[in-house]
């Protein structure tokens, strides 16, 4: 008799057959949703498939160790997993195959993400955590390859931490003593990528609760592990990192995926070692398949040999696991077949039903445009045109709301001129229309919580009659020793952050007080870096994340841009991730120390603030705004501004800066100059010169990019001075444009203007080393002061003669 692999025959052989059972009906369910998934994509029916068939036995065992409480970081091919732990259903899994946009039909995503982006629900609807310790966790899936890898680190982490850090006990929502483990999975062909060494790595080094997953089916797409893997093997070339008596590392397993008792096992084991020990496990589940290729894009017979889609048949694991079942007398032929029949049904019903149901209010939105073009043409000179518009759209069986808006806006084009209550009926059901229906698509991009980082106001900071001056960082440090204190869950962490506190000595101090684990060195490794702090954020913690040099943020630029700033808009708003990214940069020395690229950051990071502070008080402002608040931020210190005197506050840990609202650091009647960060400086003193010359300058310190100037405070300036010049140290048409254009457009500021609006900002190469190298490549105060002298002499050329 076979005995109960998981239990060791602690459950009857009853019992043990009735799980075999219901697993493999999961197995067989999943397969059949994978091979009806891609006929509905090939009828057209959904746009793209990329399905788990070939991958569903090892994920039955991985489920069954998968505990509440624990995490799943993983990719597209795990929807086997996501229905044995019950959080994918066959009517979801249609939903989000047809982009429903319900959030109750796709919890994945409400229709964002094309299926196979797996997701649960952290938040309730008002944007409050949810008990995470008594449900099953899955981080939101993201598409690019080995994406998953840097957030899978701070999951992990997460445990350490709340296993090991005093003071968050009580946070029993988020961890029970650190016991929950954090899943990756990856194929084998991801494991090219440097994401997934440097994640390897990591976590090896920080000995993390991670259990890592690598689905081999010897393909990436097309691509033969040859061409990807050294030795064609990764657990092989990962020797290096089994943890031995006397050193730290992995446990490292190779299974074979289609043996379910032997995975059961297997998962097991690295379930145990990872939750008591907090040791990070990799498992090589090889021999996998693709019973039908990659996806819906492409059929596998064109590179794949006879004989390997003929050993692909014989080794797929559900036919593996039913051979055993029958082998083992835990089922017969028949009954199985009968199974199968009856889930084929259940998958088709399931199928119908979503799709009823992804058509209904459509169906009505085209019921209410079709009565609504009827009248319009009743009542106009273009009946012809727009009952053509109103017949076509009527006859649509399956109806997109694309269609629907498409035709209604084109009849409202056919009736310009005319005026009758009909075409106002039209015209305020397209407005509706839009106002109930593009949410559907663009919400939650940032926090839509009523209580939000938006609403939170400015604290000023407060002066002792006989303040110190001291340097900048003083004064962030000792803000960071207040929000230490008074936050248990944040932590920081970064390249040197730790024992000299920070390579400008913001943190001095920090580690000895609050200890190794909270303020912590990291490896030379941005990626994940980042993603130890949207792992961590997304388990309850205010990770703070400090990347050296912001000219070393494109090391995790992909990361913030993939992940960090979709997290909330990918889920529906069911996932949030509020990190803090702590940087400094602008102006220093050379072509890798004084980048300013904030024009890439500002349009690839959507979906998170970008803040500016001019000096370190404001910064402090700043982290202290942010954490009371929950979106995820990156801060940029002026690099050149830790050795310059500030007065010190009293009010450390208290101050706020306020987000997305500009400060006028100077008044002024002839022209506005507008910046941010290190640059102000440049433009405070060139408007002194200015003055002299007689030319009132007002400047605006931007201090926030993302959001900008909510309360519209620039075009009043504007207003006032009619001329206006944006001035930063990005390259041409950088972040000054993006400002610029918010005044001219956004702000209606070209109603105002006597003058150009202008911009100045650094030449185009990097910025050179040395002083001259600085001056030459960034704005200088001449460069300002004459900038500014030629739009008055150009408007006044008596009172201003030419300069040069
Ligand atoms: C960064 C990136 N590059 C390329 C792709 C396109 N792509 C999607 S899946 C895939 C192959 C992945 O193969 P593997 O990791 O073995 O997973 P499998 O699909 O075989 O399970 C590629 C190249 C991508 N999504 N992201
Ligand atoms: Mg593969």
């Amino acid at each position: 008799m076979q005995t109960n692999p998981k239990t060791n025959g602690e459950i009857s052989f009853e019992d043990f057959k009735k799980e075999v059972l219901k697993d493999y009906k999961i197995a067989v369910t999943s397969r059949e949703c994978s091979l009806l998934g891609r006929r509905e994509v090939l009828t057209g029916k959904a746009k793209f498939g990329i399905f788990g068939d070939g991958k569903e036995v090892p994920q039955l065992a991985w489920a069954k160790a998968f505990q509440n409480g624990d995490w799943r970081s993983g990719y597209y091919r795990d929807q086997t997993f996501m229905m044995a732990i019950g959080k994918l259903t066959i009517e979801q899994f249609f939903a989000g195959l047809y982009a429903h946009t319900d959030i109750k039909a796709d919890p994945m995503s409400a229709g964002r993400q094309m299926g196979g982006h797996f997701a649960t629900h952290s938040l309730n609807e008002d944007g409050s955590w949810k008990n995470l310790t008594v449900q099953k966790n899955s981080s939101a899936d993201i598409s690019p390859t080995a994406g998953q890898m840097p957030r899978l680190l701070g999951l992990a982490q997460a445990s350490k931490i709340f296993r090991n850090v005093k003071g968050i006990e009580d946070k029993t929502n988020f961890s029970i003593n650190g016991n929950e483990v954090a899943w990756g999975t990856i194929g084998n062909a991801s494991t090219s990528e440097g994401l997934f060494w440097e994640t390897i790595n990591a976590a090896g080094v920080l000995q993390v609760p991670m259990v890592m997953s690598v689905w081999d089916d010897e393909y990436g797409i097309s691509v033969h592990a040859k061409y990807q893997t050294t030795k064609e093997n990764i657990s092989e070339i990962l020797k290096g990192f089994q943890r031995t008596e006397e050193e730290n590392g992995y446990e490292i397993i190779c299974v074979k995926g289609w043996d379910y008792p032997e995975l059961i096992e297997v998962y097991g084991r690295a379930s145990k070692i990872a939750r008591e020990e907090h040791v990070p496990v990799l498992i090589h589940v090889q021999q996998l398949t693709q019973p039908q290729g990659h996806s819906t894009s492409g059929s596998h017979e064109r590179y794949k040999s006879k004989e390997r889609l003929e050993w692909e048949a014989k080794y797929d694991c559900n036919v593996k696991m039913r051979e055993w079942m029958i082998a083992s007398d835990i089922a017969s032929e028949e009954t199985l077949t009968e199974i199968e029949k009856d889930i084929k049904k259940k998958v088709r019903d399931g199928k119908k039903a979503a799709w009823e149901a992804f058509m209904a209010p459509q169906k009505k939105e085209q019921e209410e445009a079709v009565v609504l073009l009827g009248n319009l043409a009743e009542n106009s000179a273009n009946k012809v045109f727009i009952e053509k518009i109103k017949n076509e759209l009527a006859s649509e069986k399956e109806p997109l709301r694309r269609n629907i808006l498409a035709s209604a806006r084109k009849a409202l084009r056919n009736s310009v001129g005319e005026a009758s209550s009909e075409k106002k009926q039209l015209q305020d059901w397209i407005n509706n229309y839009l106002e109930i229906i593009q949410p559907k698509y663009s919400a939650h991009l940032y926090s839509e919580a009523k209580e939000n980082a938006k609403t939170i106001k400015e604290v000023l900071p407060a002066y002792a009659n006989d303040a110190e001056e001291v340097d900048g960082r003083i004064i962030l440090r000792d803000n960071f020793d207040a929000i230490f204190s008074k936050y248990p869950e944040v932590l920081i962490f970064g390249e040197d952050a730790g024992e000299i506190g920070d390579v400008n000595q913001g943190l001095e101090g920090m580690q000895e007080k609050y200890g190794k684990l909270r303020v912590a060195d990291a490896g030379i490794r941005e990626a994940t870096i980042l993603g130890q702090g949207i792992g961590m954020a997304m388990r309850g913690l205010r990770p703070i994340a400090e990347i050296q040099y912001l000219d070393y943020i494109l090391y995790c630029l992909q990361i913030m841009s993939d992940d960090l700033v979709t997290v909330r808009y990918r889920t529906n708003g069911t996932q949030k991730a509020p990190l803090i990214v702590r940087t400094r940069g602008h102006r220093l020395e050379g072509i890798w120390h004084s980048g300013s690229q904030m024009g890439g950051l500002i349009h690839l990071l959507r979906g998170m603030y970008i803040l500016v502070p001019r000096n370190m008080t404001k910064a402090a402002g700043f982290y202290n705004t942010l954490l009371e608040t929950d979106e995820p931020a990156l801060v940029i210190e002026c690099l050149n501004g830790y050795r310059l005197k500030e007065k010190m506050p009293n009010n450390l840990g208290e101050l706020k800066t306020p987000i997305g609202i500009v400060e006028t650091i100077k008044e002024g009647t002839d022209i506005t100059l507008v910046s941010y960060g290190s640059t102000l400086r440049i433009v405070e003193e060139a408007a002194k010169e200015l003055q002299q010359a007689g030319i009132d300058a007002e400047i605006i310190d931007v201090q926030s990019l993302l959001p900008l100037d909510l309360n519209h405070d620039m075009v009043k300036s504007v207003a006032k001075t009619n001329r206006l010049l944006v001035i930063d140290e990005d390259v041409s048409g950088g972040a000054s444009a993006y400002i610029l254009q918010n005044i001219l457009d956004v702000q209606e500021g070209y109603k105002y203007l006597d003058s150009k609006p202008q911009t100045l900002a650094a030449k185009d190469h990097r910025p050179a080393y040395g002083t001259d190298g600085d001056y030459f490549s960034k704005p200088s105060v001449e460069d300002v002061y004459e900038k500014v002298y030629e739009i008055m002499h150009e408007s006044n050329p008596l009172d201003f003669p030419k300069l040069r």
